[in-house]
């Protein structure tokens, strides 16, 4: 019996990057488990990740090429065809496409793998010397990403580390117990040492459970809370003006703006007391060093991009950032800007051609009203038809019977339903990757534990291989996936070190901001221009529709799948049951309700329906529908983006999945 180790990353869209050790016994992976010696990730997985043999080794996995023969409204039947069938018939649609307009060629791809090498490395390469159409990767992260440009420069923030040493942590926006598993190990380490935690989310999660108070805002108005606290810094001279004068500009206009937001406003627009504005205001004003974990759930709504960037300058106004355990993280991943190598995809194979840009965000009416349409979609590292907003018409976009798709996937996923092509892809356990983190500040690599699986093919390779076919005979389409990860970091990245420890920790200050220096152009925080918006669908804004849809859902992440990966596991599947709907005690009485009937929520996009759970993980008014269920393997054939809908964030063109109103009734 042959046994050996071999290290890895994890590739998951999660902010954590964890280092792998995989044991593979006789050529199968029998264990995967998290590194004791990586300092960031300690050893320590969350349970999807410790159940990726079971992932990988599924019985569902796709191993052959497979082509479709029902038409694109029918149930799907596909049959079995070789690499060089389908390679070749696809080359030739792609390239009569190509010889007419090539922007009607539209890639679309996210996050499946957050690897540098499988995700655009090679992919980019040969969507550049297409002239193809690129993509505004925008499903998840771009209001904030443009929030912390705006005001800071670049995606920057604390360390995770840090959090341990902090004495009030305001966890905003997040579940990080299921979202952020090692950011909560600081976090409780620091709670054990005295520290009061405190957060902010509408829906009383696992994470609320375990801080000191729970504040349940209502959905998109975190930005008036934020105004709120800056009114009783400055009411109760909580201000560190030094800090203020030597690195803030436009503090004048923004002063203004925060002085028309007393307590009792802010309590009537967030759906709190006016005293928890209050009592948070005195805790962050007076305690120190006091450190705030944002991240992305509350920049999901209209106003996502200003209410992020008033709550990044909270820790300007009392020098929170003076200390290393003071600050605000919302991404470390600006950190590693200047170690990547901006020529990996090799943008000079476009040659000077800038071809249209598609919000992936809005691929459903993308796909129904772009001019000229789109006549090819080759999709990789997502599930758009499962993930993107309102469904219904990514359904029906997907449904041409004139628009050629292909899929690279490792399961049949909602969208690969719905292909021309669908090619078998590796998994991590079965190609090489280098990776970089928006939680910590470490670069790792993945060495491939196995052979791939089947006929499955790493990315890196389907894409050298169909530009082969394409006739495409640029040097950069050679490239082995080892000559890319070579190519992938400027040379302060240690490439021999990174394959034999597995990860490189970047050097970074620990007080990044303690005097200042942002990466702005005048290295100063920029406050101007930021202020609260309510949500495109609220009570306030929108009361006719209020009317008709009186409760706000949101549609946070299951903590047992990830967005809809891991849907198709049966041992996570299980935990999580079915597709729930949490609704407060008395909007289910109002409604007639009972815990555990069949229910949809609905509006005039679509109908999803769940399972009700009478839960006091529900606030009044506000219904949280877990995600990202596989339709397929829903109820009746939805999930919660039935009803979500393509109007996109006040910065960053990114879509406002928790800015929606429904109604609920029986199913
Ligand atoms: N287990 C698990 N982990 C994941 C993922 C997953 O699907 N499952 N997804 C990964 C991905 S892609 C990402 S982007 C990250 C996301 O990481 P986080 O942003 O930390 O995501 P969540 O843990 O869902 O936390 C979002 C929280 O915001 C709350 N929320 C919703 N609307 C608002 C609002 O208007 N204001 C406030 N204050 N809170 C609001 C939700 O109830 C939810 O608890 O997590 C990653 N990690
Ligand atoms: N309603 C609602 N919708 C949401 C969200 C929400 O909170 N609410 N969250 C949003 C967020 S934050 C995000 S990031 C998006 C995520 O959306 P996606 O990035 O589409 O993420 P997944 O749903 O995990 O789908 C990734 C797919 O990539 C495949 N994959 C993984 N590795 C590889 C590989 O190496 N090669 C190939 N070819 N395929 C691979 C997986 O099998 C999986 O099917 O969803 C968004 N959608
Ligand atoms: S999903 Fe996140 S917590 Fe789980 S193993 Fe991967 S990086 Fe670690
Ligand atoms: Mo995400």
């Amino acid at each position: 019996m042959s046994t050996r180790t071999v290290f890895g990353a994890c590739p998951h869209d999660c902010p954590d990057t964890c280092a792998l050790q995989v044991t593979v016994e006789n050529e199968k992976v029998i264990k995967v488990q998290g590194r004791t010696e990586h300092p960031s990730t300690h050893g320590a997985l969350c349970t999807k990740v410790s159940r990726y043999p079971e992932r990988t080794y599924h019985a569902e996995r796709l191993l052959h090429p497979l082509k479709r023969v029902s038409r694109k409204t029918e149930p799907p039947v596909f049959v079995r065809v070789s690499w060089a069938e389908a390679l070749a018939d696809i080359a030739a649609r792609l390239k009569a496409i190509a010889a007419r307009d090539p922007q009607r060629i539209q890639p679309y791809s996210y996050a499946g793998t957050m690897g540098l090498i499988q995700g655009e490395a090679m992919a980019g390469r040969l969507w550049n010397a297409l002239g193809a159409a690129r993509l505004d990767r925008t499903i998840c992260a771009s209001a904030g990403v443009a929030a912390l440009n705006a005001t800071y420069g670049q995606r920057l923030g604390m360390h995770t580390r840090h959090f341990a040493g902090a004495k009030l942590i305001i966890i905003w926006g997040s579940n990080s117990i299921a979202s952020n598993l090692h950011f909560w190990t600081y976090a409780n380490q620091a709670k054990r040492d005295g520290a009061k935690l405190i957060c902010i989310d509408p829906r009383k999660t696992e994470t609320a459970d375990k801080c000191h108070q729970h504040i349940a805002v209502l959905p998109g108005t975190d930005g008036a809370l934020a105004l709120g606290l800056m009114h009783e810094l400055i009411a109760h001279g909580w201000l560190d003006q030094d800090y203020i004068d030597r690195h803030v500009d436009g503090w004048a206009e923004l002063r203004a703006k925060a002085l028309a937001w007393p307590p009792e406003r802010v309590a009537e627009v967030c759906g709190i007391s006016a005293d928890e504005v209050r009592g948070l205001a005195r805790d962050y004003g007076t305690t120190s060093p006091a450190a705030i974990r944002m991240n992305y759930g509350l920049q999901r709504v209209r106003g996502g991009g200003n209410a992020v960037r008033l709550v990044a300058l909270l820790p300007c106004l009392t020098g929170a950032w003076r200390h290393a355990s003071g600050g605000v993280l919302l991404s470390s991943s600006g950190w590693f800007a200047p170690f990547k190598n901006p020529a990996l995809e090799r943008p000079d194979l476009l040659a000077g051609r800038t071809p249209r840009m598609v919000n992936m965000s809005t691929i459903g009416d993308a796909l129904l009203k772009a001019e000229p349409p789109i006549e090819a979609l080759v999709v990789y590292n997502s599930n758009p038809v499962a993930v993107a907003p309102e469904s219904p018409k990514v359904v029906k976009g997907f449904q041409r019977e004139d628009l050629f798709t292909v899929v690279l996937e490792h399961f049949m996923t909602d969208t690969a339903d719905l292909a021309d092509y669908v090619l078998p892809a590796t998994t991590q356990l079965e190609h090489l990757d280098v990776h970089t983190s928006y939680g910590h500040t470490d670069v790792l690599f993945n060495h491939p534990a196995i052979a791939p699986l089947g006929e499955a093919k790493p990315n890196t390779q389907i894409f050298r291989e169909l530009a082969a076919a394409m006739g495409l005979t640029d040097p950069a389409f050679h490239d082995s996936d080892e000559q890319l990860a070579a190519q992938a970091f400027t040379a302060d990245i240690d490439l021999g070190l990174l394959r034999t420890q597995g990860w490189q920790s970047l050097p970074i200050p620990e007080a990044p901001f303690a005097d200042g220096g942002f990466h702005t152009p005048n290295g100063r925080a920029q406050a101007a221009g930021a202020d609260y918006l309510p949500n495109y669908e609220s009570a306030a804004s929108a009361p006719e529709l209020a009317a008709r849809y009186p409760l706000a859902m949101i549609s946070p992440p299951a903590r047992n799948f990830l967005n809809s990966s891991f849907v198709n596991v049966k041992s996570l599947r299980d935990i999580e049951g079915e597709p729930v709907i949490e609704m407060h005690a008395d909007d289910a009485a109002a409604r007639g309700l009972l815990d555990g009937a069949r229910v949809a929520a609905f509006n005039d996009r679509g109908r999803y329906v769940a399972t009700l759970k009478v839960s006091p993980r529900a606030r009044p008014g506000v219904v949280n529908g877990l995600g990202v269920w596989w339709r397929k393997l829903g109820a009746a054939g939805t999930n919660v983006n039935e009803v979500t809908h393509q109007r996109l964030t006040d910065m960053g063109n990114a879509p406002a999945f928790y800015d929606c109103l429904v109604q609920v009734e029986l199913a």
